[in-house]
């Protein structure tokens, strides 16, 4: 399981006050606990901030990389604004590497993104979407993933550096799409070999819901159930992760022993 931390996210009301203040603390302080938790990347997302958005990514970045060395995915909905980040935080910190997150199916957002991804030797998600937006069903998510995967491969990416996310979106509004998502994942998987990652911003699944934790953990057991193996989601959600270990575990990706979370954890030096 490739954890994804979505914590050093503007959304967040203390992560947004940081970034309007330039105040690192917060920032560094979220990203150890994130990491203390599991994290392998660090996925940072102004969200609604002010100032210029190239320099507070940059800042944002340095901030993060101060105290980790793990992978920063950079997160946001703007392509233009991703290919003239990308280039400035790669030349910022040359040896910490890049996700970019996201770009979707569209030849527009693909043709912007994907050099910008190989340029900076970068990981890049693709999102299972084009212009006309989310899919409501499995057929259009599975050809929107494909036509991703193989863009990115014709343009120099290899399989470990593509992550299709079939979006999820909170269960409450749109109860067909937990299992549309899934088919899409499962459908995905026999398209290449090996295959790409598969991943999902988790916690869109119970945004507005009572019961969050319960909501996040139940759906990322079944979702690894088909295939998922990356996910955004709080690595400081004890259970959450126990919960995506022991799936692993009950699906032999991860092996069995006594104390299996202690290893874990020994094997990622947490
Ligand atoms: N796919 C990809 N990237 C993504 C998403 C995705 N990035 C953004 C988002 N979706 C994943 N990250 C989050 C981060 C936070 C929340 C949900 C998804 C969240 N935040 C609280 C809320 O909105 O209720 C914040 C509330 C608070 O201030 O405490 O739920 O799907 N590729």
């Amino acid at each position: 399981m490739i954890i994804f931390s979505e914590r050093v996210n503007g959304m967040y009301r203390d992560v947004r006050k940081a970034i309007n203040e330039k105040d690192k603390t917060i920032v560094q302080e979220l990203t150890k606990e994130q990491v203390a938790g599991g994290a392998d990347v660090m996925d940072v997302n102004l969200g609604p901030t002010k100032g210029d958005p190239v320099e507070n990514f940059v800042w944002l970045s340095q901030a993060v990389a101060e105290v980790t060395d793990k992978p920063i995915s950079l997160d946001s909905a703007k392509p233009k604004l991703l290919a003239e980040v990308v280039p400035k935080v790669h030349a910022a910190l040359p040896d910490t590497k890049l996700i970019i997150n996201s770009s979707t199916a569209d030849p527009g957002c693909m043709g912007t993104l994907l050099p910008v991804a190989a340029e900076a030797g970068a990981g890049i998600i693709g999102l299972t979407m084009d212009k006309e937006g989310v899919p409501g069903n499995v057929d259009k998510r599975v050809e929107c993933g494909g036509t991703f995967l193989v863009t990115a491969m014709e343009n120099g990416l290899t399989p470990d550096d593509i992550y299709l996310d079939p979006i999820i979106l909170p269960v409450n509004v749109a109860q067909k799409q937990p299992w549309n998502v899934m088919e899409a994942i499962r459908q995905l998987s026999v398209f290449s070999d090996p295959p790409p990652h598969f991943m999902l911003g988790l916690s869109n699944v119970s945004q507005q819901c009572l019961m969050r934790n319960l909501i996040n953990r139940t759906y990322l057991v079944m979702a690894i159930t088909a295939g998922l193996d990356s996910a955004i989601m709080d690595a400081a959600d004890t259970e959450l992760v126990e919960a995506a270990i022991t799936a692993e575990v009950l699906l032999d990706k991860n092996l069995y022993s006594d104390d299996y979370i202690k290893a874990w954890k020994m094997q990622k030096g947490i």
